[in-house]
């Protein structure tokens, strides 16, 4: 047992791939094993999130998180000291309640989660398990469909297209390699064919790895994708999809919403959203609107033949997605640990929506690091599909070089999803 007991739990403060500090933690058992974790850091941020404890001040901008690393090192760490790396819902439980807010926020969301998933890495390598077995057992074989975020706008870019990610999935390759090869090959050509259309500086790329043309119509960017993509003869083995991020072109006041440097009623933001889905046979919309239109949502999910996936709106979040349910608001969850903060509540939320009929896209944040435990999520959710940007830029490649080694490893038992990503069985 002595193994799997907990004596030591570390945290230290280091860098996302835009340099803003983020927790790591090290949770090393009584038998000498290490579990080692980092927290993402989102920058278009829902709401509802748990709260992200930063130290403010003159350093570091302010971001440091200097204050959650204590926090771990000074509370936490007492407090779980002897407890079963294995016993993921008692760990998380304890934190929750010594935590005692609703958000997360006294001991710092960041703090929290950066404990959870490095228990959770200590108790798969303790157990001599892969992470992605450990969490997704032995029924733990698919590949996801990558969604690769070509062209970027909104917050993680310095363009002016309004829509945060236009997107490409490789749906029709054959495996997960052939899917990377396929939507490798089109980035390549994106690139070339943007540069010559408007100037080198399109390579530019924006926090995902996306490009940064001069464009501000998603047509366009929408329309460039297609292109590079029939120019290489995939026609029908890539599919569109965007995340819209509507929180961040949403006026409260007004109730309107940004689109091409105009301000637009809500009702013919999603009448525009609906002409674009067809138009574009997209398969994946995330944050169609504002995180508190349910409603909006419903009506978008009711009227399309896409699957509407919920960011902002559900945070990963047990609660809003059961309200999501019942209204019939999106048809996937968005999964992102650190929006809830544990790994426990994560997990509650992807299965609750597995029950409900929900897709869930397993999905980074923007600033990411080296870490490649959402990769194993991916595969141990059987999720079917994961969003983590461009293949460039290496805390993106980490997940990508992850999964082919996943895939090695299941061998003939690996299947990716392909067009099934949404119910991949
Ligand atoms: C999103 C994410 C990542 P961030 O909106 O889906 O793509 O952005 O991590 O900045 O919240
Ligand atoms: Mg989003």
């Amino acid at each position: 047992m002595s193994h799997f007991e907990v004596k030591t739990i570390k945290a230290r403060e280091v860098l996302d791939c835009r340099g803003t500090p983020t927790v790591e933690v090290d949770v090393i058992t009584l038998g000498g094993v290490l579990g080692r974790a980092d927290v993402p850091v989102g920058r278009s941020r829902g709401g509802h999130e748990a709260y992200e404890l930063r130290d403010g001040g003159k350093r570091y901008a302010g971001l440091g998180v200097l204050k959650a690393v204590k926090n771990v090192n000074d509370i936490i760490a007492s407090e779980l000291k002897g407890m079963d790396v294995r016993r993921q819902m008692e760990i998380d439980r304890a934190m929750i309640d010594l935590d005692g807010t609703e958000k997360k926020s006294r001991l710092g969301g960041n703090a929290i989660v950066g404990v959870s998933l490095a228990a959770a890495k200590a108790a798969a390598t303790a157990s001599k398990l892969p992470l992605y077995k450990y969490i997704g057992g032995p029924r733990a074989h698919i590949l996801p469909v990558p969604l690769l975020n070509y062209i970027n706008g909104g917050e993680l870019a310095a363009t002016n297209l309004d829509f945060q990610e236009h997107i490409i999935m490789p749906i029709g390759a054959k495996t997960f390699s052939e899917a990377m090869a396929m939507g490798t090959e089109v980035y390549f050509h994106l690139g070339k064919m943007l540069a010559q259309k408007y100037g080198k500086f399109v390579l530019n790329t924006a926090d995902e790895g996306g490009y940064t043309p001069p464009m501000i119509d998603p047509r366009d960017a929408l329309d460039a994708e297609l292109e590079a993509i029939e120019e290489l003869g995939y026609g029908d083995d890539f599919v569109l999809g965007l995340d819209v991020a509507a929180n961040t072109l949403y006026d409260r006041k007004q109730n309107t919403y940004r689109l091409m440097d105009k301000n637009v009623s809500r009702e013919a933001f999603m009448d525009y959203l609906e002409d674009l889905a067809k138009e574009y046979k997209l398969a994946s919309i995330e944050d169609p609107l504002q995180e508190e239109d349910f409603e909006g949502f419903a009506e978008l999910t009711r009227t399309l033949d896409t699957q509407i996936v919920g960011d902002d709106l559900f945070v990963t979040n047990i609660k809003r997605l059961k309200k999501g349910i019942e209204m019939g608001a999106a048809d996937a969850l968005l999964w992102k640990v650190n929006q809830v903060g544990t790994l426990t509540e994560a997990l509650d939320a992807a299965y609750c929506a597995y029950r409900h009929g929900y897709g869930v896209q397993v999905s980074e944040r923007s600033g990411q690091t080296e870490d490649t435990w959402l990769a194993d999520m991916a595969v141990a959710l059987n999720a079917g599909q994961i969003k983590t940007g461009a293949p460039c830029r290496s805390e993106r490649t980490a997940q990508y070089n992850h999964l082919f080694r996943i895939e090695e490893e299941l061998g003939n038992a690996a299947k990716y999803a392909g067009s099934n990503f949404k119910k991949p069985f």
